[in-house]
């Protein structure tokens, strides 16, 4: 059955190719993503390809079928990787990850968002009231997400522009009690600027296109998309694959159920407003001042940010300076008006959008959890970030995704490919090395201190005096050359396919990619005069306030300076990595079959690209050639005594290995282990599976000798 199963489906796990090559690894790839079996294992990983269709394999009768089951039990499936990490945190009380890689386009947020939907499906059974409320919040966060956090990219109709990790947290009867969501650094230059063929965030079309006409005549705006100067660039209003209007009401409605408060909602659409109409402010020079050419917008701004038109003016023309005894007002010229404009447009899409994920969390925050009462709170953390990206243009954005992507990579690499034949090593397990190639050297070129490239661009950012893009650039060639990853102009005189002039290539572990340098000094500055910052704090209106904390400081009292871009993101990117490597992971490897959003095309190269660099030939060698699980001979022993002769209630050898090879033999498991020095190696799940049967066929007998043993019969 299983034979015929693989003739029509390929092999369900890629461990079982009879020749662990490239060609059978994509052929097994490509049957499958024909098939419609687009899931297919590496042992624990799930490699998923992207089948650009709706498949009819996520209904409830496939997650019951799914429910409680062992992995290889049922075909490879998400779910089953989602039951799997929710098993070994209710029964074994581990907290676990779910970490989704992949390029741009490859299926991750999809994925997450089945698991998430998987986990609230086969949780809470007796329907508790909490409960519900925090999965439905859990499940509703995601729309709003998507809507402020996602747009149209020249890779992905729906590309999220944000890295999100979620913890699910749950109570000893494994049911969701809360959650946390952690956002990574959003792409906010989206705000002001698309490439061609691209959009800004969903949410301005939304509401552009859903909103009734009430509430847009009320904030002055009109449907008409390409109106707006931070709409129309990338030329593409309209998308007739993207439902606008529909999401409207689907993220007003979601907002609702979270818990967003009619006035907060009202002040999101006047935020979203506020930015369009920023984005047509223009400004010119009369009598020797820059002024701006339409009054009418300053007075629309004044009214949706509760505050006075002057006000709004005054901080758009100039700003507060402290000479050391006076403060003055020192005019912009047009250009830093300009800068000025965006830097706020920007600022205050992404305080918005952090001010929701935190409105987020409020809600559904676990408060008043006592261990004592409810047991151990554990977690499932799932990942869902911006995958490896590569445009015509690329920028600093593009800088900070990849390096994340690397970072992941890196963790992957650590746990599955390095650390596990270490083991194996000091356990003194014969063992042969399998090569791969480990991307830490591209990690330090990027985040090293001192040498790497963020170290090499804060210091640039920290001069002061006027530093360029391109003195950075120098900076970079001078001392990064040599890298084996990085190459510039300096070194690049026989590479004719680029003009280097103002660029810099790395060599990431996906591909090459050519970042332009312009801008990068400025994004990771990311300066936003003061005086925006008051105006936004002396706002009426109190949500707008509250997003603005620090506005309450005067010019005299903001000294220090703040950490720059790359290095608050670097940060935060050491810390999610610390967070998943302490948690038991689980991986989803998402591949994009092709280029062209196809059903059916499977394009080899692409396939195989991706094959290569997520390592998953590696995974499969290593895998193969390793052992499923590993336990200390003590916890060996406790746990499987009571299903040998030789070691039940407690063994006579010499020592706890000695008892863990009778409890093997006894069980005819001898083929599929290995000893170690401190382990017992088991091969294959379906071992560990035996063992879990048989000791729980024996609980009922330990039940009676334990009541013997209670009343003094033995
Ligand atoms: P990504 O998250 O990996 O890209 P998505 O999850 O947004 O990619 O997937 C891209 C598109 O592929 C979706 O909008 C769907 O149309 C389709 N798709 C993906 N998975 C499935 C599935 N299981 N079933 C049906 N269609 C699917 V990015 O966020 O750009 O890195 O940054
Ligand atoms: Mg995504």
């Amino acid at each position: 059955m299983a034979e015929q199963e693989d003739l029509e489906f390929g092999k369900a796990d890629f461990v079982l190719l009879d020749n662990i090559t490239t060609e059978d690894f994509l052929a097994n790839m490509k049957l499958r993503f024909e098939k419609g079996r687009i899931y297919t294992y590496i042992g624990e990983v799930v490699v998923s390809v992207n089948p650009y269709k709706q498949l009819n394999i996520y209904g409830p009768q496939v997650v019951e079928s799914y429910k409680g089951r062992e992995l290889y039990e049922r075909p490879p499936h998400l779910y089953a990787i989602a039951d799997a990490a929710y098993k070994a945190m209710k029964r074994r009380s581990k907290d676990t990850c779910i970490v989704i890689s992949g390029e741009s386009g490859a299926g991750k947020t999809e994925a997450s968002k089945l698991i998430m939907q998987y986990i609230a499906a086969i949780t809470n059974p007796s329907q508790r009231q909490e409960v519900e409320r925090v999965k439905n919040i859990l499940l509703k966060s995601n729309c709003v997400l998507e809507a402020f956090g996602n747009a149209k990219t020249n890779r992905n109709d729906n590309s999220s522009r944000f890295g999100k990790y979620m913890d699910i947290n749950f109570d000893f009867k494994g049911d969701p009690v809360g959650g946390h969501i952690n956002n990574y650094l959003l792409e906010k230059s989206r705000v002001i600027f698309q490439q061609p063929g691209e959009r800004n965030f969903h949410s301005f079309y939304q509401m552009l296109q859903g909103g009734q006409d009430q509430l847009l005549k009320s904030m002055r705006l009109q449907r008409d998309i390409s109106r707006y100067e931070y709409l129309r660039q990338g030329s593409t209003g309209k998308d007739p694959g993207i439902n606008d209007s529909g999401e409207f009401k689907n993220v007003a409605e979601a907002m609702k159920v979270i818990g967003f408060q009619a006035d907060e909602v009202q002040t999101v659409y006047r935020i979203l407003a506020c930015i369009l109409h920023l984005g047509d402010i223009k400004f010119g020079f009369e009598e020797e001042a820059v002024v701006i050419t339409d009054d009418r917008i300053v007075a629309v701004l004044g009214e949706l940010l509760s505050t006075s038109a002057e006000a709004v003016e005054k901080a758009l023309l100039y700003r507060t300076v402290s000479t050391g005894r006076d403060i003055i007002d020192k005019g912009h010229s047009a250009q830093e008006a300009g800068y000025g404009r965006d830097a706020l447009a920007k600022a205050i899409y992404e305080r918005l959008f952090c001010w929701i994920v935190s409105k987020i969390n409020s809600v559904i925050e676990v408060k008043d959890y006592d261990p004592r009462v409810h047991g151990k709170n554990t977690v499932i953390g799932v990942l869902d970030i911006y995958g490896f990206e590569i445009f015509d243009n690329n920028s600093f954005e593009q800088f900070c995704i990849n390096y994340c992507n690397e970072k992941l990579q890196q963790l992957f690499i650590e746990l599955v490919l390095k650390q596990e034949q270490e083991e194996y090593r000091n356990e003194g397990i014969t063992w042969h090395d399998i090569d791969y190639f480990n991307n830490k050297v591209i990690c330090d070129l990027v985040e090293q201190q001192h040498k790497g490239i963020i170290s090499i661009l804060d210091e640039a950012c920290m001069n002061v005096g006027r530093v360029t893009d391109t003195m950075f650039l120098d900076t970079m060639d001078t001392k990064l050359g040599r890298h084996d990853h990085y190459t510039s102009r300096k070194f690049a005189a026989k590479d004719k396919t680029m003009d280097f002039g103002r660029h810099f290539r790395i060599r990431h572990y996906a591909g090459d990619v050519t970042y332009s340098v312009d801008g990068f000094i400025d994004k990771n500055k990311d300066t936003l005069f003061q005086d925006f910052k008051r105006l936004m704090y002396n706002s009426t209106n109190h949500v707008l306030k509250e997003m603005w904390p620090e506005g309450k400081l005067s010019i005299t009292e903001v000294t220090k300076r703040p950490l720059t871009a790359a290095t608050l993101f670097k940060n935060s990117m050491i810390a999610l990595v610390e967070k998943l490597a302490s948690k038991e992971p689980y991986y989803v490897r998402c591949v994009k079959p092709n280029e062209i959003k196809s059903p059916v095309q499977f394009n080899q190269e692409r396939c195989l690209h991706q094959v290569g660099y997520l390592g998953l030939l590696e995974n499969v060698r290593v895998r193969r050639a390793g052992f499923a699980n590993r336990q200390l001979y003590t916890r060996f022993v406790q746990r499987y005594k009571m299903t040998c002769a030789f070691t039940w209630p407690n063994h006579m050898l010499p020592s706890d290995r000695d008892a863990a090879e009778k409890i093997v033999e006894q069980h005819g498991l001898q083929k599929d282990v290995a000893y170690g020095r401190t382990k017992i190696f088991i091969r294959t799940p379906r071992s560990l599976f035996m063992l879990e049967e048989a000791r729980t066929a024996m609980i009922p007998r330990l039940v009676i000798f334990l009541q013997k043993l209670w009343r003094g019969a033995l």
